[in-house]
């Protein structure tokens, strides 16, 4: 299969300025007709090319006249043309019963449906399926009627009607040229939870959330999700919504979490679905996420989208910080960052370091669906909040209204968008774009001297070799610094935000009387990691008294990253200081309980195996139980009086400080547990029985699943039997299961892949019991390779159902080189026999092979 450049980029050699589409809608055999208005686009007499997957041409006529000299070329329909504008019209057949990608148009839970980003659209009909042919769309769709009472598009209703033969039809037109990529239809049996919003200059849009009739009670979350987004996108960026109605579909069967096609969102229905009895705060947080999310890509890849898919970031990135914005404005910013910091280490740091490592903007791709990343996603939000940093608030407003307006309705590159920051924001940005093309996280090393009333820090950065990037150039690291007196534990002097852009820097503050002690990175401002000279005593004390919240928890991970590889790696710690840190935390009333929760967290053990340069998982696991249990002991009484104290009667709330409370009280609950106490258990089993939702339900059953009381059996039987007709509470029993800490954990897990309610053709249930697997450290990489056997069967499966499903499962056996040569041997040889296997997909080829490279 051929490899894409971005280098190779060439703008298309004909434009399509409208399609209209006529769809005879049938779950077995689908009759698509497309109408094509083309242009050709520049000098030159190249044919036209439509893109096509699995597709078939019944028919092709050009300016109405039935043609027959097309031919296919790698799927693509190829039409001579003599002039330089027709019209084309082709009609093919398609099946979305048997359509188990869940790419293109296909069948979800008895309806219809799409999805076309990246290149599904090619799937339904011939097109230009790039990001750079905008097109308005009609769109006329026919389906039985009793079957498929509801059908939808993009943009507006025009019309619809009976037909005799129980069909009906309905018509819709999008005004707004766009992508193929943003095409959606569905059609089903769904009911609706209607509202209104009024934007700011006074138009009504119609709301709607499309759900299974028996859901509509869960879908009020979503709904209140929505229009707090439009509002909030109004205020905060200054942008309105544009067309007369905007509606979002759940469906259960989806590769991704949502999909932002033009006013006809399709939304994975764990991202919408909610009440206090099947969905916990973290489903709620993510479900007002996600909305916002696709939302905001109304303006950041809707009204500007892409150039070409080497640009994804450019909304995916800058979306993804927009919606981090707007969740932070809805509880506790310092939390929320907390949260997004540790989700970037989870995935994007490993990603960076790793065999798939890749710049924010790839420079080639074998499958486009592989590179819907964290690097894409979540580095790319840090990109932009790191220009939002160096720019200040209000010049990084107007730097995004220039943006906004000079781009709107085109097709845009990265370089467009940093373009605008530095015009608008006033500032030099070219170093600072080697962030787009240099792969690799950063490391910054710091050490603080204090002589004679000076302080001098010295920072140096090392960008560290990525594949196809062996040298690196130093890149702009705008970090958020101040300095703190060691005995008053005052403040001294301003934060400062220094832009380290040389190898090795070095910066004197003067009038320095006290012994200094750094906090640096504040607020995760650059995501880089951080290597400084700081003792146990610097940390504990900025644990203490740093002012800026991240700092402050992250002195305490610090902390306890040094105490927890300590242990792995001697067998054994002092685990004083991390005790002492955590009773100061838990003791101070002035902090809020949803931060204290986060700020006692252990790190994961997979990311106290990313520090390391040999993963031993069963000495991380030891030396992580030893201080959990530790600290469940020694602090025995604090953790039961905050338990309680934060236990309560009153019904479930979705406020803050009600979810503050429900944190906290479950991570004490961990830490009971922990303590090896013999009361744990019933403690888990009467909270898991007494819940009134979710959030505590699940809490308790996460806790008894690592132990092996009677009740931890019971508790699972409850659980599925309660919600056996629930798939995404079942999926969460799957989950809880598979990251279980038990060592039989791999038995289990592979005795639940041939449980009745397994399948592997759902994507949500693959991730919950297969994803969930794989990230579990120590049960995946048991030595015996069994954790990776069972993983390599898996995919091999499911790549034949779902080769993106599948692909975005891989990377867990990717990181061999991180482990001693008998578990890397293992990994390898599983890593090999998914590349020899026969008609194994693009996708998960490009996986497992540039894992092996
Ligand atoms: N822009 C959407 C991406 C997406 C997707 C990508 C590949 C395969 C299936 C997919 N479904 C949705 C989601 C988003 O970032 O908003
Ligand atoms: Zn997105």
């Amino acid at each position: 299969p051929a490899i894409k450049h971005r280098q190779d980029y060439r703008p298309p050699a004909w434009l399509v300025p409208n399609v209209a589409l006529d769809f005879a809608l049938d779950p077995a055999a689908t009759r698509v007709r497309a109408r094509l208005e083309v242009t050709r686009n520049g000098e030159g007499d190249a044919p036209l090319r439509l893109d096509g997957d699995g597709l078939t041409p019944l028919s092709v006529s050009v300016d109405g006249l039935a043609v027959n000299d097309w031919r296919i070329e790698d799927g693509q329909l190829v039409v001579p043309l003599t002039g330089d504008a027709h019209v084309i019209e082709t009609e093919v057949a398609i099946a979305p019963d048997q359509n188990t990608q869940l790419m293109g148009l296909y069948s979800s839970g008895g309806n219809l449906c799409t999805q076309c980003e990246a290149e599904g659209f090619r799937r339904i009909t011939f097109f230009p399926d790039r990001p750079d042919v905008l097109a308005t769309y009609r769109v006329r769709m026919t389906a039985d009627k009793a079957r498929y009472p509801v059908l939808l598009a993009n943009g507006d209703p025009v019309a619809r009607g009976d037909n005799d033969d129980g069909t009906h039809w309905a018509e819709w037109h999008d005004p707004f040229p766009k992508p193929s990529y943003l095409f959606a239809l569905v059609a089903g049996d769904l009911a609706c939870n209607a509202g209104t919003f009024t934007t700011r200059s006074g138009r009504e849009v119609q709301l709607g959330i499309w759900v299974r009739e028996g859901d509509l009670p869960k879908t009020d979350h979503a709904l209140h999700a929505l229009k707090t987004s439009m509002a909030w996108d109004e205020r905060v960026y200054g942008r309105e919504y544009d067309l007369d109605v905007f509606n979002i579909v759940a469906v259960d069967d989806f590769n991704f979490g949502a999909m932002e096609n033009k006013g006809l969102n399709i939304f994975n229905s764990r991202y919408i679905l909610a009440d206090p009895d099947t969905a916990t705060d973290y489903d709620y947080d993510a479900i007002a996420a996600v909305v916002a999310h696709e939302y905001f890509h109304n303006w950041s890849g809707n009204r500007i989208t892409c150039r070409d898919w080497f640009q994804l970031s450019l909304k995916e990135g800058f979306t993804v910080f927009r919606d981090q914005g707007f969740s932070a404005d809805q509880g506790s910013a310092a939390v929320k960052r907390i949260e997004d910091v540790r989700g970037l280490r989870a995935s994007q740091f490993p990603e960076d370091a790793g065999p798939l490592a890749h710049p924010v903007r790839p420079e080639s791709y074998l499958e486009i669906s592989n590179f819907y990343t964290s690097t894409i996603y979540n580095k790319g939000a840090e990109l932009i909040r790191m220009m939002a940093t160096i720019l200040g608030p209000e010049r990084f407003r107007t730097a995004c209204d220039l943006y906004f307006d000079r781009f709107d309705g085109t097709a845009a590159t990265c370089e467009n968008f940093v373009a605008c920051m530095e015009e608008g924001g006033g500032v030099d940005l070219a170093q600072f774009r080697l962030w787009y093309s240099q792969a690799g996280t950063p490391r910054v090393s710091a050490s603080l001297d204090h002589d004679g009333g000076r302080a001098t820090l010295r920072l140096a950065q090392q960008v560290p070799p990525t594949p196809g990037q062996s040298a690196k150039e130093p890149m702009v690291l705008p970090l958020r610094i101040r300095l703190f007196g060691a005995e008053t534990g005052q403040p001294l002097g301003p934060e400062q935000l220094v832009l380290l852009n040389e190898t090795i820097e070095t910066i004197v503050f003067d009038g320095i009387a006290e012994r200094p002690v750094l906090s640096i990175n504040r607020g995760f401002s650059a995501p880089v990691t951080i290597e400084s000279d700081r003792t146990a005593a610097d940390l504990a004390f900025l644990a203490r008294h740093d002012d800026d919240p991240f700092a402050r928890y992250e002195a305490m991970q610090q902390l306890m990253l040094d105490t927890l590889i300590a242990g792995a790696v001697e067998g054994e710690a002092d685990h004083r200081a991390v005790i002492d840190a955590v009773a100061d935390t838990l003791d101070d009333p002035a902090l809020d309980p949803a931060f204290v929760a986060e700020a006692v967290l252990l790190p994961s053990e997979s990311f106290v195996g990313d520090q390391l340069s040999i993963v031993d998982p069963e000495a991380i696991y030891r030396a992580r139980e030893a201080l959990r249990g530790d600290l469940g002991r020694t602090l025995a009484d604090r953790w039961r009086t905050i338990y309680e104290a934060n236990s309560s009667d009153a019904p479930y709330a979705y406020t803050p400080a009600a979810k503050g409370a429900r944190r906290i009280r479950n991570v004490a609950l961990g830490y009971i547990a922990a303590s090896g106490a013999s009361d744990a258990a019933e403690m888990a089993f009467r909270q898991f029985e007494r819940a009134d939702n979710m959030t505590d339900r699940q809490g308790a059953l996460s806790t008894l699943v690592n132990g092996d009381s009677d009740l931890r059996e019971a508790a699972l039987d409850i659980f599925y039997n309660r919600y056996s007709g629930n798939a995404l509470v079942l999926d969460k029993w799957f989950q809880t299961q598979a990251l279980s800490t038990r060592d039989d954990t791999l038995e289990a897990v592979a005795a639940l892949a041939e449980h009745p309610s397994f399948t592997l053709a759902n994507p949500n249930r693959a991730r919950s019991l297969i994803g969930a697997f794989a990230v579990n450290q120590r049960a995946f990489n048991r030595a015996d390779g069994a954790g990776y056997r069972f993983l390599a069967d898996q995919l091999i499966a499911l790549d034949r159902l779902n080769p993106q499903t599948a692909a975005k499962l891989l990377p867990p056996l990717g990181r061999f080189r991180r482990f001693d040569p008998a578990r890397a041997a293992l990994m390898r040889a599983e890593l090999e026999r998914i590349v020899a296997t026969p008609g194994l997909s693009k996708d998960l080829f490009e996986q497992a092979s540039k894992s092996l490279a």
